[in-house]
């Protein structure tokens, strides 16, 4: 039975790719920091809660690290913990650097001292490619991140290549491009969307408020994208790897789709600060801006080229973003309970 260690298991990626590597039959250990304020509302969403055993490691402490690593011979280590939201990282960049950054080398340092042998992974993000230099971006597109949470990821991933290519650690760098799924933290745009507008479905019509409406991005489904992390730690030598659709989509589109999947039509006016979308049934504002929400630094197109992982891992994603929208916006409307979606 081989035997997998995930940080951030209790977040969306670290969920689903908890429930993979179980039905594959490994022996599955998550990383939680606290035990007593874990939070397992994902993995009890996916039916995994009771077959996992949980270890207390925050990125930000080297000895728990080390106690962790040292304890347990891990055939294959997923780096999946951070503060992934994008953005917040300019109220806490030093945090971010400092786990998002850091943290990697922590961990990578562990490895190289207590388990050489084990396979890792670095949850890398298509945020580094931030002001595109190219389009579609594959693994040879230059980086130009353009938040504390990119640089930092940046930091991460060449950290990564720099530990396989100086001690011969099989480490890989998986450049996702943006995933989602039913159990997306809320804070981001497509989870917003979805509870959002299941709340207005159910008749409490009050109005969903985001950002910039015009940024695009690549959006596949979390479950496809934990088989390519598990593909690349199968292959004989560790890589680098896109992953994502090759589709880019505006958020204002997601809205769209998200809004027909709950049979709710609305009427787009407006440009800029004052766009909004009216919900043509009740005739009630359903969607509006609020410049809050606004980036300092904005990402403004994002669309992946994963012909590495198609031809050399056999990785296909399988969901498009309208069946995306569709999954999400019936699940919080399913879900949802009077005085509030749930989250
Ligand atoms: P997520 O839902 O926000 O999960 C993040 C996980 O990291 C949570 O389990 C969280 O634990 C844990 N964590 C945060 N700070 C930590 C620390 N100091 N020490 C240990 N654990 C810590 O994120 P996700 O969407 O699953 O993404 C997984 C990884 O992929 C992240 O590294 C993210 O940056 C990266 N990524 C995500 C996407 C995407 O589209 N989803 C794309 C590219 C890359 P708590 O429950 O205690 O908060
Ligand atoms: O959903 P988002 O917050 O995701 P973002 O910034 O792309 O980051 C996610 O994907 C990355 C991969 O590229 C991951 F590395 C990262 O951990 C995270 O999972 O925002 C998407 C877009 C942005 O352009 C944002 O400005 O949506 C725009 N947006 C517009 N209104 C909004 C809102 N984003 C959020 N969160 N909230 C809004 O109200």
């Amino acid at each position: 039975m081989k035997k997998a260690l995930i940080t951030g298991i209790t977040g969306q990626d670290g969920s689903y790719l908890a429930r993979l590597l179980v039905e594959k039959g490994y022996e599955v250990t998550g990383a939680v920091r606290g035990n007593s304020q874990v939070k397992l509302t994902r993995l009890k969403k996916l039916g995994i809660a009771d077959h996992v055993r949980l270890v207390d490691l925050d990125l930000g402490e080297i000895n728990g690290i080390n106690r962790v690593i040292r304890a347990t011979p891990f055939d294959e280590v997923y780096n999946l913990a951070a503060q992934s939201f994008v953005g917040s990282s300019w109220d806490h960049p030093i945090y971010v650097a400092d786990v998002n950054g850091l943290g990697v080398v922590r961990l990578l340092d562990a490895l190289r001292t207590y388990a050489p042998q084990a396979r890792f992974y670095q949850a890398s993000t298509s945020e580094m490619f931030g002001r595109v230099r190219a389009v579609p971006q594959n693994e040879e597109t230059p980086f130009h991140p353009r938040s504390p949470y990119g640089a930092a990821k940046a930091y991460g991933h060449y950290i990564t290549v720099n530990y396989r290519e100086s001690f011969g650690l099989h480490a890989s760098s998986g450049i996702l491009f943006n995933h989602e799924s039913p159990v997306r933290g809320a804070e981001m745009v497509t989870r917003k969307i979805t509870l959002g507008l299941a709340r207005f479905a159910r008749g409490e019509h009050v109005p969903l408020e985001l950002g910039n409406l015009d940024a695009r991005r690549d959006w596949g489904f979390a479950g496809d994208y934990v088989d390519g992390m598990w593909r690349m730690l199968q292959q004989e030598a560790a890589d680098d790897y896109v992953l994502a659709t090759g589709i880019t989509t505006p958020i204002r589109d997601f809205v769209t789709f998200a809004a027909e999947a709950l049979e709710l039509s609305l009427d787009w006016s407006g440009e800029g600060t004052n766009e909004q979308a009216v919900d043509r049934k009740s005739g009630k504002l359903a969607v509006r801006v609020n410049p809050t929400f606004y980036r300092p630094a904005e990402v403004d197109l994002l669309i992946g080229d994963a012909t590495k992982a198609r031809t050399r891992l056999g990785w296909e994603p399988k969901v498009t973003v309208g069946e995306l929208a569709v999954m999400m916006a019936r699940s919080d409307y399913d879900d949802w309970r009077p005085g509030g979606p749930a989250s």
